[in-house]
């Protein structure tokens, strides 16, 4: 009786600890794309015809026709064996039929593994070849437990590249409420390791790490809070989109985030008391900086805006211009790949500078009925560039050739590339 009254009263004092603290809320996971707009990394696989030491094949597979390569998800090595089957002399047909294993459930054996089989086979043009698997189900290991894990897998074959990359295709959502306000809150695993709490990180050139599809510059997961209808498809950066760092902001105010690293839990703690200072970026441009503490935006064009000391990345930059007959423009550079850093001190401005190479956005009235829109973006290796009108990407200009006698004349719709 006596130890049975001691735990009633042991847990009525940890509840009592807890009531005041804001709760963990549940996501769901799911398959699929997250349709929204962001860097995200591939993991690259190389592979080889030679085994690593020690690895017990499957029964069946012979040694001589296959290839082999490690992967790593969360803290966790991984093999794979790739089995392609034999060429089609009709090039660039779907074929299927390669064989890939792979340690689906990251307990060091291959031999508990079945063979997944490819959707396609393409040879592109005779030096390439390339196939697609659908629907490969992991088994993470993290901190919370075993935690499953979709991917889709991808081999490129040739000459100067052998390699397997394996794309995310999951993430979590759910409804969570935050400062008494109902936001839907997304999870994306950006830097495709199987764990969903990578806080915001630069990393310089991890290519060789990372296979050469992998992005360079900011590296972390995702998450994305919103309110009102559902933007997925946007092919622009969004500001509710956001790379997961210690604070987030939300309902207005400003909030400890805490992600589990199995992406089923997130927790918002009110965070009044964290150090801040401030960021100003370039007069007529809207600002995204990103680190470690968070992802946070001015609302205006050269605004101040307050965010946790520490240091960030420029992640977004716009601007945006009003033409005479009211259509909005908008261009927009994202995810820099050589990103541009600063160090916010409490109570201290830090100035955030122009995106380097040019990014300039004009709209005037040229002639009545006519309105010139000049933009010019530069962006360096893996950045992204966007131009908008009123929201959409905008068609490209049409160029008229017309001779001088105006006997003729012919257009040409010009692309974005
Ligand atoms: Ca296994
Ligand atoms: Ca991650």
């Amino acid at each position: 009786m006596t130890r049975s009254g001691g735990i009633a009263i042991l847990l009525a004092l940890l509840w009592t600890a807890c009531a005041g603290a804001q709760q963990e809320q549940f996501l769901q996971y799911r398959t699929g794309y997250p349709g929204w707009y962001m860097p995200r990394a591939n993991l690259g696989i190389e592979l080889s015809p030679t085994p690593r030491a020690g690895l017990e094949l499957p029964a069946g597979v012979d040694a001589a026709s296959a290839l082999f390569g490690e992967g790593k998800l969360g803290s966790t090595s991984f093999d794979v064996i790739l089995i392609l089957a034999p060429a089609k002399p009709a090039a660039s047909q779907p074929a299927g039929g390669d064989k890939l294993y792979i340690d689906t459930n990251l307990d060091g054996k291959l031999a508990d593994e079945k063979p997944i089989i490819s959707d396609s086979t393409q040879n592109t043009g005779g030096d390439y070849r390339y196939g697609f698997f659908k629907n490969v189900g992991m088994k993470v290991p993290t901190k919370e437990g075993p935690s499953r894990y979709d991917l889709q897998a991808q081999y490129t074959i040739g000459p100067r590249q052998n390699q397997l990359s394996l794309r995310p295709q999951c993430f979590y959502e759910g409804p969570v409420t935050i400062g008494g306000k109902r936001f839907t809150c997304r999870l994306a695993d950006g830097d495709a390791n199987g764990l969903y709490n990578d806080l915001c990180n630069i990393a310089p050139d991890d290519s060789a790490a990372m296979g050469p599809f992998a992005r360079q510059g900011l590296r972390g997961d995702f998450i994305r809070l919103t309110t009102g209808p559902d933007s997925d498809g946007s092919s622009t950066f969004s500001p509710d989109v956001r790379m997961v760092g210690r604070y987030i902001q939300a309902n207005g105010a400003l909030y400890a985030l805490e992600v589990a690293s199995d992406g089923a839990t997130v927790k918002f703690t009110p965070a009044d008391s964290v150090a801040t200072g401030t960021v100003q970026g370039p007069e007529e441009t809207v600002i995204t900086v990103a680190g470690p503490e968070g992802t946070f935006t001015g609302g205006k064009p050269g605004e101040v805006f307050t965010v946790p000391v520490g240091r960030y990345h420029l992640l977004s930059a716009t601007k945006t211009r009003k033409d005479d007959q009211s259509h909005t423009w908008q261009i927009q550079i994202y995810d820099p790949s050589s990103p541009q850093m600063l160090e916010v001190k409490a109570g201290e401005t830090a100035q955030v500078k122009p995106p380097s190479g040019r990014f300039e956005l004009t709209a005037y009235r040229s002639q009545p009925g006519q309105v010139e829109i000049r933009f010019a973006m530069q962006v360096d290796g893996n950045g992204m560039a966007s131009y908008l009108r009123d929201g959409q990407t905008a068609p490209g200009p049409i160029m008229h050739i017309t001779n001088a006698e105006g006997t003729y004349h012919t257009t040409h719709q010009l692309g974005f590339g």
